[in-house]
């Protein structure tokens, strides 16, 4: 049995029952720069306990999987150089040769349900890159939502993945997908893709339904649940669309591959937008937040 390291807080919640929520930290380590990025994981993980549950931020650090991270470990982990970025291929062994890794929304997966969580929220998940006919660049985030039994909370994919291949892909792999509160898959900065969700939901307590009910019929695999940025916060789409071909391109001319496409792209969009991409994207992982926090606490309700 692999040893798992809770943090005091987790370790009081799992005794008392109270709702967890997981938490990922590539979006910590590769998502968004430093000082912001400790700030960001902070301000997460309160909005999680004002709304009522205890948040679980995980990670690899020196070999050990933590579930929930005190304050001062996430503070370390937000300056570090050097993390390794830790997918479904990369965990066991970063654990085994007492490495350090951030883990990804696959990773997270993983480790969550390790530890009976069953709700995480985080920003955006990995999905099908554009152009992956050529490349095959899609992120095993789908395949994990097809296997393990985690719902994820996120605001779409990311803009600068091919979002209807994204849909395409997880339909295949038979995961829920569901818009919150709206017809429209959201586009991560954007409130609205172009894309209808397959399903949509307008509370927790039918997400919670749902995911207890996929537990029931023996299904195995999450569901992905699709909560758009709040429009106030958002960039619009048609504003987004040439930074995000001019980045593509960019990435394209370095011959960027493999894991470090995606934070290469968030950068360069950083970038271009001249910060805005980064407000936009911290306005809707604690949105997020707050919605995966109401869906545990439902989640108790249902199954104790
Ligand atoms: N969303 C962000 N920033 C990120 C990510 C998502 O705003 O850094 C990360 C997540 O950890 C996601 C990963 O699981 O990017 C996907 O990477 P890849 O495409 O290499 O699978
Ligand atoms: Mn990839």
């Amino acid at each position: 049995m692999i040893d798992i390291r809770h943090s005091s807080e987790v370790a009081a919640a799992r005794a008392s029952g109270k709702p967890v929520v997981a938490l990922e930290s590539t979006i910590i380590t590769h998502g968004m720069p430093y000082p912001q990025n400790t700030e960001v994981a902070a301000q997460v993980e309160q909005d999680i306990r004002d709304a009522g549950a205890v948040p679980a931020t995980i990670a690899v650090l020196e070999g050990q999987l933590h579930v929930g991270l005190e304050a001062q470990e996430l503070q370390a982990l937000g300056q570090s150089q050097g993390v390794a970025k830790l997918s479904r291929a990369d965990m066991a062994a970063c654990i085994a040769t007492g490495g350090t890794g951030a883990t990804t929304v696959a990773a997270t997966m993983i480790a969550a349900h390790r530890a009976g969580i069953e709700v995480f929220a985080t920003g955006g998940i990995g999905g099908v890159h554009k152009g992956a006919e050529t490349s095959f660049d899609i992120s095993a985030d789908l395949n994990e939502l097809a296997q393990t039994p985690v719902t994820v909370v996120a605001a779409g994919a990311k803009a600068i993945l091919d979002l209807a291949k994204t849909l395409e892909v997880l339909e295949t792999l038979g995961v829920p997908v569901i818009a919150h509160g709206q017809d429209a898959f959201p586009a991560f900065w954007s409130a609205r893709s172009p894309l209808k969700a397959p399903l949509r939901m307008d509370d927790a307590a039918s997400i919670a339904r749902a995911h207890a009910t996929r537990a029931a019929l023996g299904l195995p695999g999450g569901q992905l649940v699709a909560n758009p940025i709040p429009v106030a916060d958002q960039i619009p789409a048609e504003e987004l669309a040439p930074i995000i071909a001019q980045s593509q391109a960019d990435a394209d001319a370095h011959g960027i591959t493999g894991k470090a496409v995606t934070p290469y792209l968030l950068q360069r969009i950083y970038e271009r937008t001249e910060g805005r991409s980064l407000t936009a994207n911290i306005a809707l992982v604690r949105n997020n937040a707050r919605l995966a926090a109401k869906i545990a606490q439902s989640l108790t309700e249902i199954t104790g």
